[in-house]
């Protein structure tokens, strides 16, 4: 165990030196080296040859020490943080075409506010570049409005954040800050065209009741916003359910936003005020490295030039295996094992769905599900055939309708690392 955390650390704190030490240093695993790795995961290796250097097996890649989460109404969801509480689901708990409430992850900047008593006369205000400011109740926009429902994928924007190297500051999402549940709501489109959209309206702001962490009732925890065309986008809800059931306190209870297909940060919990915008929004959250990514590539680790940012827009492409969990011992004979999982890819959809059990010499493409409406993620399935008994690493990879690839390996460093979309790494070990 020891030996398994002190190979992890020096993977994640200096990759090369973890390579000359267990691989050799021509990144091929041989001879003491490959002993020690085979212990450290389990079992002899099959594919050891075509192990890439610089990267820790996937059997040594959980974080250790993450507590379960004990909240009524929720699952047992991974805490990446207390104060804000942060959560992920494990990707083995997101099996789920439509990801359960219970499962749903938990992302807050402050803190949780109390729920209203009566939900329906929560007011919410319009102003800004419209023609007539409004201020609606819950219960008048349920009535006044079309509700619609939609499957629809909300990803926070620092998802894969854990897969960065060097360390990118954050709470360490691997791949659980995502999840697909139905909403109910009615479109944001509509509740501002109500209020009539001036000329010179371009974005949106978004302000919230929930409280900021330091107890000083003038700050705001969080205050993202919408390019106008994506709030004016069919999906772009204000939603006030999700499965069927008003939202929980947790995820935003009475409304949120829920705007798909960009970071979560935009999709505003317990929304009071869309303050409509003649320039791009610059609340707390838009600006410097927040949200935001290189437009040139910069140093991993180095110094970061906020003029050399702009905000993150639609979400990349990713995909997860949810059948399978990281390190399962399977039985003794184990050869085919059935796989599946979703992908989706922001406001792109997915074209392609492949998966290796070689480290990549050979890819093997999936069977993918066509999405019953946009941004629903899509399910893909496949069987894959092991060679042998041994220590395996299972990966899958996405590929969007624009053609972009997820990567082995986080790619575009940012400081507040967004935006990573490593591909999903699943060991297996069968006993011989
Ligand atoms: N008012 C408010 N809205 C918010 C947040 C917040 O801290 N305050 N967090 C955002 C972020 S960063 C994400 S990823 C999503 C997460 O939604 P969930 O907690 O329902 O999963 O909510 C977004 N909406
Ligand atoms: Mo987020």
């Amino acid at each position: 165990m020891r030996k398994e955390r002190s190979i992890r650390e020096l993977y994640a704190e200096d990759p090369e030196r973890a390579d000359a030490l267990v691989l050799g240093r021509r990144g091929l695993l041989k001879g003491v080296s490959l002993a020690a790795m085979g212990a450290a995961v389990g079992g002899s290796i099959p594919f050891a040859g075509n192990m890439p250097s610089g990267l820790v097996p996937a059997a040594l890649a959980q974080a250790p020490g993450i507590k379960p989460l004990k909240m009524d109404g929720k699952a047992e969801l991974s805490v990446l943080g207390d104060r804000p509480l942060v959560a992920e689901t494990p990707e083995h708990l997101l099996d789920d075409d439509v990801t359960p409430t219970d499962k749903f992850f938990i992302r807050n900047n402050g803190n949780i506010p109390d729920p209203p008593a009566d939900p329906d006369s929560w007011e919410l205000t319009i102003d800004g570049e419209v023609n007539s400011p409004l201020k609606l109740t819950l219960g008048e926009i349920k009535q006044r409005f079309e509700s619609v429902t939609y499957k629809m994928q909300l990803e926070c924007g620092g998802n894969g954040r854990s897969f960065f190297t060097p360390e990118a500051r954050g709470n360490q999402w691997t791949n659980g800050g995502v999840g697909n549940p139905e909403w109910t709501g009615v479109r944001l489109k509509d509740v501002l065209q109500a209020a009539g959209l001036k000329p010179s309206a371009v974005y949106t702001g978004h302000y919230a009741a929930d409280p900021h962490l330091s107890g000083d009732p003038a700050r705001v925890t969080l205050s993202r916003g919408l390019p106008i065309a994506k709030a004016l986008e069919e999906h772009t809800l204000l939603a006030f359910a999700m499965n069927g059931k008003p939202l929980l306190p947790v995820h935003g209870y009475p409304l949120r936003v829920v705007a798909p297909g960009y970071p979560g940060s935009a999709s505003s919990k317990w929304v009071k005020r869309i303050w409509v915008r003649d320039r791009e929004h610059d609340g707390p959250g838009m600006t410097a490295t927040s949200y935001r990514v290189p437009i040139t590539p910069m140093i991993p680790g180095g110094k970061a030039d906020p003029k050399n940012f702009k905000v993150l827009e639609s979400m990349p492409v990713r995909s997860i295996i949810t059948n399978l969990r990281n390190g399962s011992e399977l039985a003794d004979g184990t050869r085919k094992i059935p796989l599946r999982g979703h992908a989706w890819a922001g406001e792109e959809t997915v074209k392609a769905v492949d998966v290796t059990i070689d480290y990549g010499q050979t890819w093997q493409s999936c069977a993918v599900d066509a999405p019953p409406n946009k941004y629903c993620w899509q399910n893909w399935r496949t069987e894959v055939t092991l060679p042998s008994a041994g220590y395996f690493e299972i990966w899958v990879r996405a590929t969007d309708s624009e053609g972009r690839m997820q990567p082995p390996v986080a790619g575009i460093w940012n400081p507040q690392g967004y935006g990573g979309n490593a591909m999903h790494r699943v060991a297996v070990l069968i006993k011989a």
